[in-house]
């Protein structure tokens, strides 16, 4: 596999795009229950091999402050870069995975359908107060658990399945954001024109635990997640974004619901030619900064970032770690 990285973002009087390329090729040769597709220890599960599930779309339902969150774990081939299919394991078929929208103070009724047939998976709200041993408990392949969680701290959240190794199962795509919306709001919402859902992960060799222990990303990438009717969805895949770029008007203050998956590096969000005027970190409304140049997003760290584009054009956004770039 040939490695390159570049990972950078476009926003136009219209908005943001992020982008990556690389290559990379696998060959696969069964081996046991397991196919390597090169020497490089690039292994596909063996119940994976054929399996590519159609994606599933979450429900979500609300009665009252009762909210009634239906999602899946499956194996669907993401594009990670033209030519390139990751077998990823996914939430709902979408790595990263949908974002899920709830407000503070409401009960999240959770079920998570695992339609692996091969391995158990899990989901790690990092949203909720839990005993992690029974709220993020495993689910056997082609079994259903639910689980119940108040959602009380506002902010953006990163999700992720917590089945053991953690690593394997985030860099191979099991990683999305839940926002918990602020009861009382945010300071600025009233100045919004725009928002968008914007998400950092990476990925490794493919299934390759020491790669992803001690290697160096092959990609980094950014995508969107739609949070209205009509906004675009993307997956983590290079230059995801350059076709099909965020647009906003010249003057409009834009928010980004921003987070790192990670699993290992750290984010420096930054929009070029443009400072962020509010800045909630880890989307709490206490956490309010302003006139901030760069937004700073550990592994799972979220945020809200609020923005203006005053001149017309286009303008990238990137992980100011320039080595990712
Ligand atoms: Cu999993």
């Amino acid at each position: 596999m040939k490695r390159s990285k570049r990972n950078f973002g476009i926003v136009t009087s219209l908005l943001v795009i992020p982008l990556i390329l690389s290559a990379c090729s696998s060959e696969a040769v069964e081996e046991n229950d397991v196919v390597r597709a090169d020497a490089n220890k690039t292994e596909v599960i063996g119940a994976h091999e054929s399996l590519i599930q159609e994606p599933v779309a979450p429900e979500v339902e609300r009665d009252g402050s009762d909210v009634y969150i239906q999602m899946t774990a499956q194996i669907t081939d993401v594009e990670i870069a033209n030519t390139y299919n990751y077998k990823a394991w996914t939430f709902n078929g979408e790595a990263p995975g949908p974002v899920i929208v709830v407000n503070e103070g409401d009960t999240i009724r959770f079920t998570l359908e695992n339609l692996d047939p091969s391995i158990p998976h899990s989901m790690d709200f990092h949203a909720v107060h839990t005993a992690p041993n029974k709220g993020f408990a495993d689910v056997a392949p082609n079994e259903e658990g639910t689980f119940v969680f108040p959602a009380n701290s506002p902010g953006v959240f990163m999700y992720h399945c917590g089945t053991d190794p953690v690593l394997s199962h985030i860099a191979n795509g099991m990683h999305g954001v839940i926002i918990v919306q602020p009861a009382e709001g945010y300071p600025t919402d009233a100045e919004i024109d725009q928002e968008f859902v914007i998400i950092q992960n990476e990925w490794y060799r493919y299934n390759d635990l020491e790669d992803m222990t001690n290697g160096e990303p092959s990609q980094v990438v950014f995508s969107t997640k739609a949070l209205h009717d009509g906004q675009v969805n993307t997956n983590g895949t290079v230059g995801g974004l350059i076709d099909r770029p965020l647009e906003a008007k010249a003057g409009e203050k834009i928010r980004f619901y921003v987070a790192n998956m990670g699993p290992n590096e750290y984010s420096s969000f930054h929009v070029i030619g443009t400072v962020f005027d509010d800045v909630y970190i880890d989307g709490s409304p206490f956490n309010h900064y302003k006139g901030m140049q760069t937004v700073g997003l550990p592994a799972s760290g979220g945020a809200v970032a609020e923005f203006t584009l005053t001149d017309e054009g286009e303008y990238k956004f990137v992980t100011h770690h320039f080595n990712h770039v």
